[in-house]
């Protein structure tokens, strides 16, 4: 359940954060409408800019969706030596395609996105982040995550899952067998990164998620990203890599400031990247398992 009251959205939600709700005031209602798959808000906010709203839930806003958008990308490409192939489920605003494109080692990015009027309203409403299907690099296809990969096998280097949460039809992609399915459509040494809850709102879960992680990833981690507009003010992301001696926590590929600035990161540093994995003591030990 969501409501405007007074000029204010607030998001609320009994299932994933009891008690409690983030609202924004809002300047204007942009567009509304209910997709095959979801309810899709466009809300111009009077502090956080253009906000991308699905089934109540805030997706991203202009003020800090690319926190969000940078380290669920780079965390995995730079955490591998050659990442030419990159598959995205998800992320119909495009942000992430958006920061994918930006490594100069990635060649192509294949997208699958279930909702295509997410794609088509982020194109008209938000071409902050729908810019990153402009390139020629992004192959985006309309469909199911799941059937994609079940006939992609052994053919991409990063696989970026930027989900919504973990209610409805998005469970499953928290689940073991989603993780074996992943591990089965990467090259040898790939890496998976997902987004991955926050361990304030339900550290058992994410500790499920993790574990679920581990059945297929040897190497598995959590890091963290600060994004004001989510619940908490934070998210996490689950990382999962085939090589298992690889340093997630390390980059493999460090920008010098300069690059950093002339490829609009405004949040990814490789210092950041180090301190993503530095978690609270009692997440880190939640986790050991
Ligand atoms: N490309 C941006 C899409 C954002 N996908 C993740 C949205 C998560 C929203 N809820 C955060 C709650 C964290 N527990």
């Amino acid at each position: 359940m969501n409501t405007l009251v007074k000029g204010w959205f607030s998001e609320i939600s009994d299932e994933l954060w009891p008690g409690q709700c983030f609202s924004l005031k809002v300047k204007e209602i942009l567009h509304e409408e209910k997709s095959e798959f979801q309810d899709i808000k466009i809300l111009d906010t009077e502090t956080y800019g253009k906000a991308l709203i699905l089934d109540g839930v805030i997706q991203c806003t202009e003020r800090d969706e690319f926190g969000y958008q940078e380290l669920i990308s780079m965390i995995p490409i730079c955490s591998h030596p050659n990442p030419e192939r990159v598959l995205i489920v998800g992320g119909g605003d495009g942000g992430v395609a958006r920061e994918a494109i930006k490594h100069p080692a990635v060649k192509e990015v294949y997208q699958v996105e279930i909702d295509g009027r997410v794609v088509d309203l982020s194109k008209k409403y938000l071409p902050f982040m729908a810019c990153g299907f402009d390139s020629p690099k992004v192959h985006l296809t309309i469909g199911d995550g799941f059937e994609f990969m079940k006939n992609h096998k052994e053919e991409f280097d990063v696989i970026i899952t930027d989900s919504s949460d973990p209610i409805g039809p998005a469970v499953s992609l928290f689940q073991e067998s989603y993780f074996e399915l992943m591990k089965k459509a990467l090259r040898p040494g790939g890496i998976i990164c997902s987004q991955g809850s926050n361990f304030w709102i339900d550290l058992e879960h994410v500790k499920e998620t993790l574990k679920a992680c581990a059945c297929h990833f040897k190497n598995t981690s959590y890091a963290m990203a600060m994004v004001p507009s989510y619940p908490c003010g934070s998210i996490g992301f689950v990382i999962g890599c085939l090589d298992e001696k690889r340093d997630l926590k390390t980059p493999l590929h460090c920008f010098t400031t300069d690059q950093i600035d002339k490829l609009n990161f405004k949040y990814y540093t490789s210092d950041v990247h180090k301190g993503a994995f530095a978690l609270p003591r009692f997440a880190a030990k939640a986790f050991e398992f």
